[in-house]
């Protein structure tokens, strides 16, 4: 692979080129008429326009990227998260294009995109599931046979869904009607596809994900585990490797079922796990088929490039090494820097007048900002993700507060005091918090 076209933007864009460059792999970039003057086009070998503003007409151009790949004659493309990095369609068609895919097989993309499919997949491979339908449910009638069933309170999914749009609890009997054709009638208008399924609701679970990599040679290892269950309207907030929650022997428990599974399923490249944890037990909901935002603080616990793995797999090169070979030392914190007001959380975008990073040891940031950049308003509001390795959990939440403090972002409103006041917490400090906790926090602290 001599030549890398970066399918993003911001700070993923910087993520991917700094892992080419260290690989004596060229990059291209791709911008809209509004990145024209952005860092990832600045620091890039090449770069192409594929056009104006909104994401439609660029960064999700499936038509304009695969042009710009063959004019500059790159030989693979990585898509990053968001934009098209879960699209199956174009996973395919970079591949018709003769062009590598930095990324899963399109069919595992496809099956994990729908829910249903996927949760079934994992069933069939022996991961623990949360209780509920076994498929689709139909009918009003279905769904009263199925909540009879596994008991209230329940949860109705889209299928198309993920990130928690078109949900709804039906606590008991009376709700189960109005929460089934609300949840129907809210995918059919998010996703064009009104099919749903449902699940035992768990009221206080925490979120925990697996990370894995497995190559084109049915070698599959795990990353352990991020513990992300501080969101609020099913954005990540605070990611945290490992999870307060778990001790070793249950992180190697879960890793083992997991890599046998996508070993058995013929996965490749990299891939997250999302589980519900509740009561000392895990259930399976979700599988990303992508590199995830908050993939740095399993990077610095584990001491491993996730990109450059996923760039040598792409390549058919194998893993080189075996799960006994990954070890975890210390305690990686991830927070998510917006622009935001930290209280109301009204996007915020504008000129950065000045910007300076915090350093020193174990401290790390992923961002593309520099000082007189304009955070376009047309993209996600995420400028920097400020991450910070230690020895302890405590020394980690430490540090985060001293490079909080250290970090200037003038011009704009961020989410850096909402940051310091989550850090200062005694229930965060005691790691003692569910997936509900930072909506809770949010609701006392403004
Ligand atoms: C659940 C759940 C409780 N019980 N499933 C939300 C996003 C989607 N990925 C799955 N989600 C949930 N599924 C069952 N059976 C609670 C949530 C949920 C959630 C999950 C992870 C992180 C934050 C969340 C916030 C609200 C609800």
């Amino acid at each position: 692979m001599k030549k890398v076209l970066i399918a993003n933007r911001g700070e993923i864009a910087l993520r991917i080129h700094r892992a080419c460059q260290e690989m004596g792999i060229r990059t291209v970039a791709v911008h809209s008429t509004a990145d024209a003057s952005a860092m990832h086009v600045r620091l890039a070998d090449e770069s192409v326009c594929i056009g104006p503003p909104p994401a439609k007409e660029s960064y999700l151009n499936k038509a304009a990227i695969l042009s710009a790949a063959h004019i500059t004659g790159a030989d693979a493309i990585h898509p990053g998260y968001g934009f098209l990095a879960e699209n199956a369609d174009f996973a395919e068609m970079v591949e018709a294009h003769g062009l590598i895919f930095i990324g899963p097989k399109p069919e595992h993309i496809r099956t994990m995109g729908d829910k249903i499919a996927a949760k079934e997949t994992m069933r069939r491979l022996g991961v623990p599931l949360v209780p509920g339908s076994p498929g689709p449910v139909a009918s009003v009638d279905e769904a009263f046979a199925i909540a009879q069933e596994i008991g209230f309170p329940v949860l109705i999914k889209a299928a198309a869904g993920g990130g928690g749009r078109g949900m709804k609890v039906a606590r008991a009997e009376e709700q189960l009607e109005e929460a089934y054709r609300t949840a129907r009638a809210e995918a059919k208008a998010a996703f064009g596809d009104d099919t749903v399924y449902i699940e035992k609701y768990l009221d206080r679970p925490r979120h925990i994900e697996l990370q894995i990599l497995a190559d084109a040679h049915g070698h599959v290892v795990h990353f352990g585990e991020r513990d992300c269950s501080l969101q609020r309207r099913h954005q990540k907030l605070v990611e945290e490797a490992g999870s307060p929650a778990l001790d070793p022997a249950e992180r190697d428990a879960l890793g083992a079922t997991v890599t046998a599974a996508l070993r058995q399923l013929g996965y490749r490249s990299a891939g997250t796990l999302e589980f519900l944890w509740q009561d000392g037990q895990f259930a399976f909901i979700e599988m990303n088929t992508r590199l995830q935002v908050e993939h740095p603080v399993t990077e610095m616990v584990c001491g491993i490039d996730l990109v450059r793995e996923q760039i040598r797999i792409a390549a058919g090169e194998e893993l080189g090494y075996s799960q006994e070979d990954i070890v975890f030392q210390g305690h990686a914190i991830e927070c998510r820097i917006t622009a935001e007001d930290p209280v109301t959380f009204a996007p915020c975008p504008g000129k950065v007048t000045t910007y300076h990073a915090p350093g020193g040891l174990g401290v790390r940031v992923d961002s593309a900002l520099y000082s007189g950049y304009t955070v376009p308003p047309h993209y996600d509001s995420l400028v920097a993700k400020l991450i910070v390795h230690a020895s302890t959990r405590a020394q980690a939440i430490a540090r985060m507060q001293r490079c909080l403090r250290e970090m200037v972002v003038d011009g704009i409103s961020t989410t850096i005091p909402l940051h310091q006041r989550i850090m200062a917490d005694p229930e965060f400090q005691a790691g003692d918090y569910t997936i509900h906790w930072l909506e809770r926090f949010v609701a006392r602290s403004s």
